[in-house]
C-alpha cells in the first residue's frame, strides 16, 4: 500500500511539475465576430486568435458576416449572444450602430472588447458617454496609419498636386481615422498638396475603380490616390490600370493581400501600409483570457504597421506582414 501511494504522490507530483501552470478547470469560449469573413485582414486576425487560443487552451468560435455592414452584422452577434459565450470579441461595422447591439452583451454578463474597429469615440472604461462598457480597444493606429500615407503618397507625386482619398463609408472608426490622419498630414506639412473629395466606395473593389476612372476623367492633372482599406485600395489600382495610368497616378494602399505583390511590383502601387492582424487576434484572445480568470488588461493596445514598397517586398522579414488568404 505504502509503495502505490508513493507512486501515486509521485505521479502527481510530475504532473503539477509538467502541466501548464495556468491550465484552467473551466474550458473558456471565446467568440470573434470579424467586420466580414471574406477578407485577408480578418482571415489573418483569426489566425492570430486561434494560436492564442490553441496555446491557452480555449475555444475560439469564429462567425461573421459575409459583407461589412452593420445590418448583416448584428444578427450575427445576436446569434453568439444567444450562445452565451465566456467572451466577445468583435469589429464592430459602424460607430453608433454596434452600440445598443453590444449594450445587449455586456447586460448578458458577456465582456465584450472591440478589435480593429471601435464604437463610440473609442475611449472605454472612462465612466463617460454611451459606449465605455466595452473592456478595451486593440487595433492600429489608425490616424498614424493615414498620417504614413500622406507622407508617402505626398512623395511619390512630388509634394504637390491633385489626390483623393478612396473609402468604405463613414462611420466607420479605423478607416474615417486613416482619412483624418491623411488629411491632417497633407495640411500640416504638404500644403501644395489638394485633397479632392472624398469617393465611398461601400468596400466593393469595382466601385473603387470606377470611381478612380470618374474622378480622373473630371481631373487630368489628378496626381495619386490613397485607398484606405484592402478593397478601396485594390479597386483604385485596378482602376488606375485601367485608364492607363499605371506608374503616373501613384497609388498608397492601405492593407497587404497577397496580390499587393504583383502591383508593387509592376509599379502600380508605390506603397502599402501592412497592419498586423495576427497581432491584434492574439493580443484579443490574450486579453479576454486575462479577463476571465481575474487579472487586469489594459484598456487598449495598439499594434504594428509594416511599410512595403518594391525596395523591401522581397525580404521575407517584410513579406511575412502578407495577409493570408
Ligand atoms: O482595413 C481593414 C480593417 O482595418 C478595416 O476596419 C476594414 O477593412 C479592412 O478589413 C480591410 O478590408
Amino acid at each position: 500500500i505504502l509503495k502505490a501511494v508513493a507512486a501515486a504522490a509521485l505521479v502527481t507530483t510530475i504532473g503539477l511539475a509538467a502541466g501548464p501552470s495556468f491550465a484552467q478547470e473551466k474550458k473558456f469560449t471565446i467568440a470573434l465576430i470579424p467586420g466580414l469573413t471574406t477578407d485577408g485582414f480578418y482571415i489573418t486576425m483569426r489566425k492570430g486568435a486561434q494560436a492564442a487560443a490553441d496555446a491557452l487552451g480555449v475555444e475560439l468560435v469564429f462567425q461573421g458576416a459575409p459583407d461589412f455592414n452593420p445590418v448583416t452584422q448584428v444578427p450575427v452577434l445576436d446569434a453568439i449572444i444567444a450562445r452565451a459565450p465566456d467572451a466577445i470579441l468583435i469589429a464592430p461595422t459602424d460607430t453608433t450602430q454596434l452600440i445598443e447591439p453590444l449594450r445587449k452583451a455586456n447586460e448578458a454578463g458577456i465582456p465584450v472588447i472591440t478589435v480593429d474597429t471601435f464604437i463610440g469615440t473609442g475611449s472605454y472604461q472612462t465612466g463617460a458617454g454611451d459606449a465605455d462598457f466595452p473592456l478595451a480597444y486593440i487595433a492600429s493606429d489608425n490616424v498614424l496609419g493615414g498620417r504614413i500615407a500622406a507622407r508617402a503618397l505626398a512623395n511619390a507625386i512630388g509634394g504637390e498636386g491633385k489626390v483623393f482619398v478612396s473609402n468604405v463609408n463613414p462611420g466607420i472608426s479605423t478607416t474615417d481615422q486613416r482619412e483624418e490622419g491623411f488629411k491632417l498630414e497633407m495640411t500640416e506639412n504638404f500644403p501644395k498638396v489638394e485633397v479632392l473629395e472624398t469617393q465611398f466606395n461601400k468596400n466593393d473593389a469595382n466601385n473603387a475603380a470606377s470611381q478612380l476612372q470618374a474622378v480622373f476623367a473630371r481631373n487630368a492633372d489628378l496626381k495619386g490616390v490613397f485607398g484606405a482599406n484592402l478593397f478601396s485600395a485594390l479597386g483604385s489600382a485596378n482602376g488606375v490600370q485601367q485608364a492607363g495610368q499605371s506608374g503616373t497616378i501613384k497609388v498608397v494602399a492601405f492593407d497587404a493581400p497577397v496580390s499587393i505583390v504583383d502591383n508593387i511590383n509592376s509599379g502600380l502601387v508605390d506603397v502599402a501600409i501592412a497592419q498586423h492582424p495576427a497581432e491584434i487576434g492574439y493580443y484579443g484572445v490574450v486579453s479576454a483570457f486575462a479577463h476571465l480568470t481575474g487579472q487586469s488588461i489594459p484598456v487598449s493596445i495598439g499594434t504594428g504597421f509594416t511599410i512595403m514598397d518594391k525596395a523591401n517586398i522581397a525580404d521575407p522579414e517584410i513579406s511575412k506582414y502578407l495577409y493570408n488568404e
